[in-house]
């Protein structure tokens, strides 16, 4: 996989690796601290030796030395580019804002502090294939939007993100996740009385403050999320981005694990694994939480819950409006596959679950209280695990709600073709 990285001429120069001996050697001042991530859209794109990236992403961190006449100690500037036909121009840049600015400006002596305080964060990959833990960044300190910028190309580009020591309640959870887009509000049967109205409350304790029965209503409708999935893939516009946020947790068990659907779409197509990527490629399935449910806990629904959840179509491969990268888009909720014999639909369906759910492609997160982890939904799948159902177990989670439903991307492979659908 090939490196890029933005010189300060704007030229875009491919790097083996990032390290600042490299960058000298190219001549260029080692004064880009970290590299987030900048390759091609998968190896998969990258078949032969003669063959070029189409694209590049990345944040750079860059050290001000001595601290600027801001205070900040770093600048994180998001890189995007299609190298395509122009080789050596950047399609997109832009810095991000400097909204300390204007707080500096009108004296807002407090916001300064309390911005200074995440000037340190830093982004630390796992060894796999997905997930990054941010550290140094307290979200009571309101992270200010280049942060927020920071952040997101880190989920794009990472698809799980880990922030550990978050001791925040609903309002602030509220207010972070906002600057990530709109929030889905839960379903009506997901609400619950002191919990804020775009939280999702996934808890066995009760109003009552006692934990609940096993085989009560509202824990055997949670046991659907012990299923991989992906998040409201079953509404017409599936979430973007989910922040789940310990409140409580048991002694043991209780994890939640994230699988990687764009390295299991690189290996499919590197193994040549029947049907083709390109076969699949404008695939559509239908995805429905009736469906779902009936998995691990039969007829669930009323008929009226029913009525107002009917199955929706998304595709069955997605490439992410951001990194570019391909991945499979399934897990539970997908039941078959429109057009093809509900059999033969389910039996694809299972069969990409399982090879996304590969051990390989999984990260296993085991909580702490106070933990925040947020992934992207159209990247990875998740699912929590079984614990002991005597203890108790309090998790919040807000929703970004995807730009719009699946089917309005087009598969690059045949554009034409998935424009149609949407
Ligand atoms: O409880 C868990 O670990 C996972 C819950 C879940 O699926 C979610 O928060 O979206
Ligand atoms: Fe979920």
């Amino acid at each position: 996989m090939q490196m890029i990285l933005i010189s300060d001429e704007d030229q875009w120069i491919p790097l083996e690796s990032t390290t600042p001996g490299n960058i000298q050697g190219r001549g260029l001042e080692p004064r880009v601290t970290d590299i987030l991530g900048m390759s091609a859209p998968g190896e998969a794109n990258m078949a032969g030796p003669e063959d070029k990236p189409d694209w590049a992403i990345g944040v750079a961190w860059e050290a001000n030395p001595g601290k600027s006449w801001t205070g900040k100690s770093w600048t994180a500037t998001e890189y995007f580019m299609d190298v395509r036909n122009t080789p050596h121009a950047p399609s997109f840049r832009y810095p991000l804002v400097f909204s300390y600015l204007a707080s500096r400006l009108t004296g807002v002596i407090a916001n300064n502090r309390r911005r200074r305080e995440n000037d340190t964060m830093r982004i630390e990959p796992f060894s796999g294939p997905l997930g990054a833990r941010v550290v140094e960044l307290d979200l009571r300190m309101r992270p200010d939007a280049e942060t927020r910028t920071a952040l997101r190309a880190a989920i794009d580009y990472h698809g799980v993100l880990v922030l550990a020591e978050q001791d925040i309640g609903d309002d602030a959870q509220v207010a972070f996740s906002q600057g990530f887009g709109e929030l889905e509000a839960p379903l009506g049967f997901d609400q619950y009385a002191g919990v804020h109205r775009l939280v999702t409350r996934l808890a066995n304790v009760g109003n009552d403050d006692e934990v609940m029965a096993p085989d009560s209503h509202h824990v055997r409708y949670m046991r659907g999320n012990e299923l991989w999935h992906t998040d409201s893939s079953f509404k017409p516009v599936p979430a973007k981005y989910s922040i789940l946020h310990a409140r409580e947790i048991p002694d043991s068990g209780g994890e939640t694990e994230f699988a990687d659907c764009r390295d299991a779409y690189d290996a499919w197509r590197r193994e040549g694994l029947s049907p083709s990527v390109e076969e699949l490629e404008d695939l559509i399935c239908e995805h429905s939480i009736v469906w779902s449910r009936s998995l691990i806990i039969g007829d669930f629904f009323t008929a009226e819950e029913k009525a107002k959840m009917p199955p929706v179509e998304q595709r069955l491969m997605r490439v992410h409006p951001a990194t570019h990268r391909r991945s499979f888009y399934a897990g539970s909720h997908a039941s078959h596959v429109k057009g093809w014999p509900i059999d033969e639909g389910r039996a694809l369906v299972a069969k990409i679950n399982e090879y996304c759910t590969r051990p390989e492609r999984i990260y296993r997160h085991r909580w702490r209280t106070h933990d925040l982890v947020m992934w992207d939904n159209r990247s990875v799948l998740h699912r929590g695990r079984p614990h002991d159902p005597r203890q108790r177990r309090v998790m919040h989670r807000t929703t970004i709600r995807g730009d719009a439903s699946s089917l309005r991307e087009a598969g690059s492979a045949r554009p034409q073709q998935a424009n149609a659908e949407g």
